[in-house]
């Protein structure tokens, strides 16, 4: 895309810029053809100058590489792969989703695409070799351009780069090499999607199995995952500010989703609109399947049918998020759908609420929690509160109420780094949510104005030192601002309006 020389001039980076132009080779500045993702020269209403991906700048990547790379022995080699293109039926395919550690390794936004990192001794530089599709007229005239080979080294700081299909025999070769092999196949990575195996939907697949095969029998092939999501768990200031975008536009799409709400509109109405609004502000794509589960459908805690109507005196719980820029945002709200709540709705609800505001404050570095620790914390607090509103309950009996976890890591997955964490003491960067809820079935055990009643209140933290800072602020959580935001009391005002 041609820029007129008012363009350049008119916007604040013009300054940045002009010393990053004279770092760089020429044939990279002249936007000479379109890449295989947004760039500046193409995209810059998504892309600022420097960054590789939005919000992320090229040096970042570097040095998230630089990081890995500085965690691991000398005379290691690291290998990750590209996501695969999924396919609903025969060849219709969903809208590619790249892989998360291989996203954060590298910035690169296409399939069929994998990069190898490798540390000899004596604290050399490491080099990165980037493999990609290479350029096809023919089926670029489908698909969309592709970067090739000959953009990719000056796109993404790569020492070299080459042909996709040569990455089964270099592999082959760089890993006889080393003594230390990070990498994550079927068996080691925690699920196959996030495998090398799945990176290539193509008669290429065979062989690269009965490689992997080979490869993965080998004592010195270690989980590549467990070391990268040391690192992802700490999340930079850019990737911070990236989340805090996420969570606002989630939450506002919380607010605006409660105002829309009422009696007989179907569940997937609700689901579509929240969609629809963070689509509008330029989210990619859901971070999950929402949950919209009116009444007693709220006790599934999975429940994605969405196809039931809202009725009047009902509540309706909402696990909604946005995927924007490649981070997920994660928020639960529950309302109801007549705009006030009733009686023994808002004594639960208040109740669960009373207890995500006791854990709240403790999640920080300082206090010295893990995840472990909160749930804990917060099964004791809904047991003193359940007890408060006439429930006749032991403490293991709220496990039946709360079947739950209390929390989970999210960043660029909705839930990030596996389960290895919950026992490790939180560190400020970290971004976690924080989610109670009660789910009350027909059980004579329980009151029988809490039957079929399920809340959960979900909000993202990111931990500091010594607090949590809520990120999910623009999502109405106290009784009279839902009532308010339902009923369509609430000024959603300049910024929560366009
Ligand atoms: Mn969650």
């Amino acid at each position: 895309m041609a820029l007129s020389p008012a363009y350049w001039v008119r916007r604040p980076w013009a300054t940045a810029l002009r010393s990053w132009r004279r770092n760089i080779s020429s044939d990279y500045f002249v936007p000479a053809r379109l890449y295989g993702q947004p760039t500046f020269f193409s995209h810059p209403h998504l892309i600022e100058p420097l960054e590789t991906t939005p919000g992320i700048t090229g040096d970042e990547y570097a040095q998230r590489r630089k990081k890995l790379m500085d965690s691991l022995p000398d005379d290691s080699v690291v290998v990750s792969v590209a996501g695969g293109i999924k396919y609903a039926s025969q060849n219709i395919f969903y809208k590619f989703r790249q892989a998360s550690d291989f996203w954060y390794l590298t910035g690169v936004s296409e399939p069929e695409s994998a990069v190898i990192l490798e540390k000899r001794s004596g604290g050399a530089a490491s080099k990165m070799t980037l493999f990609v599709r290479e350029r096809d007229p023919s089926q670029e005239l489908w698909d969309g351009p592709r970067t090739g080979t000959d953009a990719a080294p000056s796109l993404f700081g790569a020492d070299e780069a080459r042909d996709i299909k040569t990455f089964a025999s270099h592999v082959q070769s760089i890993i006889a090499s080393y003594s230390n092999v990070y990498l994550d196949t079927p068996k080691q990575g925690p699920a196959r999607r996030r495998s090398i195996l799945h990176y290539l939907s193509s008669p290429r697949l065979s062989d690269m199995e009965s490689l992997l095969d080979r490869i993965s029998s080998s004592s010195k092939v270690r989980s590549l995952s467990q070391h990268l999501h040391k690192l992802r768990r700490i999340k930079s200031p850019a990737e911070i500010n990236l989340m805090r975008k996420a969570a606002a536009l989630s939450g506002t799409a919380h607010a605006k989703t409660m105002r829309f709400t009422k009696p007989g509109l179907s569940e997937g109405a609700l689901a579509a609109h929240f969609e629809y609004l963070c689509a509008l502000k330029g989210s990619e794509r859901p971070a999950y399947v929402p949950v919209v589960a009116s009444g007693s459908n709220a006790l599934v805690i999975h429940y994605t049918a969405n196809n039931q109507l809202l009725k009047s005196g009902d509540l309706v719980l909402v696990d909604a998020g946005c995927e924007l820029n490649g981070y997920a945002s994660d928020i639960t709200r529950t309302w109801p759908v007549s705009g006030t709540f009733s009686g023994p709705q808002r004594d639960l609800y208040q109740a669960v609420l009373n207890t995500l505001k006791e854990i709240l404050p403790l999640a920080s570095e300082s206090s010295g929690q893990t995840l472990h620790s909160l749930h804990r914390t917060s099964c004791e607090s809904l047991h003193q509160e359940l007890k408060q509103i006439g429930f006749h309950v032991t403490l293991s009996d709220v496990e039946r109420l709360y079947p739950h976890f209390l929390s989970h890591p999210l960043g660029l997955d909705l839930h990030e780094s596996g389960m290895d964490q919950r026992n490790q003491e939180l560190l400020s960067g970290m971004v976690i949510t924080i989610e109670p809820g009660i789910y009350v079935p027909p059980d004579p055990a329980f009151p029988k104005h809490f039957h079929n009643i399920g809340i959960r209140i979900e909000d993202e933290v990111l931990i500091q030192r010594d607090h949590a800072e809520v990120l999910t602020v623009n999502a109405p959580k106290e009784i009279p601002d839902i009532e308010g935001a339902c009923q369509g009391l609430l000024d959603f005002g300049p910024y929560w309006g366009s």
